[in-house]
């Protein structure tokens, strides 16, 4: 099949999709279950309905929007997210919902009917930035975490899950665990340095590494930052800090590929002549390797125990996120990096820094995904950038990778 997808209809699309909660820095801000992400969801149904597709809502707002083969059966699966983080940029997530929608428009546009039924879906709140943790649709769809569970999550401004579904219209009525892919292909963009550094087109991505997110509270004294000597002082902002400081040490002592993140730190009052009394923090680490990153979660909570104690802190952790390392479909990934050779493009297999629903998909069917590349590594920040010949080269690849798995014979 020599099909290739209309990357001009794609790449107009990502631009329309960006402008939803356009940040007026070329970035958009659409968190989750938010006016902006319900806008965001509404435009994408609507191409999804205009294809003819079956689209349906589940328990958790996840959107599945399927297309019938010519013989009934699991479908081959695509998708990703469409939330972003509040300085998100336009192609995080969004690209592979609207790739494989550029698939499935590319397929009928051709009377292309696979021998299976094929399904392009967005997760909800996959970022988990309002409402830990991340990757919390695809969780709930995957059957990690109830349903009834989810709705109860209370996110960063108090919101409760559940009335925020409810709230824009997405609270559907399909069940969760969902329907049982026969596989699930995501196209994502890389969102490090990895392929650019290399000079690399495709990435045929092997898993994803494991991701721990807690939130620290301390509680010490409020008190007057001219006349408390330090010796007296109880500082839940230094107490903060130092552990800052101590999650970059941590990382930095054992080496790639830990990392470690406090992107979160909120000291109470915040007033320049108040000792601060009360601060809340959060803690990200992440490895490949599993028993490593429990080493690092162990000796971080050693740490957080240590500042607590010399500084006369009270303190309380919650987690938010616990993810072990995830490692996809070597039939998928092998079909991956085939694809991209075939297409002529240098191809390279590496693990994904990031989370990804893919990561939950994996649970129930043969998972993969395809990675194009970040200009400058960067995500996560308005100035995210694949180039249009590297969107174009990933959607091609999505849609023959899907094509093959889609004409595979259906066992009953
Ligand atoms: O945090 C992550 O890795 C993803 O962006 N949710
Ligand atoms: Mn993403
Ligand atoms: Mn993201």
């Amino acid at each position: 099949m020599d099909l290739r997808i209309d990357a001009a209809r794609l790449l107009s699309r990502l631009e329309e999709l960006g402008r939803v909660g356009a940040t007026g820095d070329g970035g958009c801000a659409r968190l989750a279950l938010t006016d902006e992400d319900r806008q965001g969801r509404d435009l994408v149904v609507t191409w999804m309905r205009d294809l003819g597709l079956d689209v349906q809502v589940d328990a958790i707002g996840n959107v599945v929007a399927l297309r019938d083969g010519r013989e009934p059966g699991p479908p081959v699966m695509c998708g990703s997210h469409i939330d972003t983080v509040a300085t998100g940029g336009i192609y995080d997530g969004n690209l592979g919902v609207l790739a494989g929608l550029e698939v499935l428009e590319t397929l009928a546009s051709a009377g292309v009917v696979p021998r299976r039924p094929m399904a392009v879906a967005f997760f909800t709140d996959e970022e988990g930035s309002r409402f830990a943790p991340d990757m919390l649709g695809s969780l709930v769809y995957a059957g990690g975490m109830p349903v009834e569970e989810a709705y109860d999550l209370v996110g960063i401004d108090g919101a409760r899950l559940g009335d925020e579904l409810a709230r824009i219209g997405y609270l559907g009525s399909l069940p969760c665990p969902g329907l049982v892919p026969h596989a699930y292909v995501e196209l994502h963009i890389e969102q490090g340095p990895v392929l650019e550094h290399h000079d690399e087109v495709i990435g045929a991505v092997t898993g994803v590494q494991g991701i721990s997110w807690q939130e620290v509270r301390f509680g010490g004294q409020f008190n007057h930052a001219g006349t408390t000597p330090l010796a007296l002082r109880h500082d839940a902002g230094f107490a903060a800090a130092s552990v800052a400081v101590a999650a970059r040490a941590l990382a930095r002592e054992l080496g790639p590929p830990q990392v470690a993140t406090v992107g979160k730190l909120d000291l109470r009052p915040g007033l320049v002549n108040v000792v601060s009394g009360r601060s809340t923090l959060t803690v990200d680490l992440r490895n490949t390797e599993g028993d490593v990153l429990a080493d690092a979660e162990r000796r971080m909570a050693e740490e957080i125990d240590r500042i607590a104690s010399e500084e006369g802190v009270t303190v309380e952790r919650r987690q938010l996120a616990r993810f072990d390392p995830v490692q996809f479909d070597d039939r998928i990934v092998g079909l991956v990096e085939e694809t991209a050779h075939g297409h002529g493009h240098a191809v390279r297999r590496l693990p994904s820094g990031a989370g990804h629903d893919a990561q939950m998909l994996a649970r129930l069917c043969p998972s993969g995904m395809v990675f194009v590349p970040s200009v400058g590594g960067i995500s996560h920040n308005p100035a995210e950038f694949t180039s249009p010949g590297h969107v174009e080269a990933g959607a091609n690849v999505l849609l023959h990778v899907l094509h093959r798995l889609a004409e595979e014979e259906i066992v009953s």
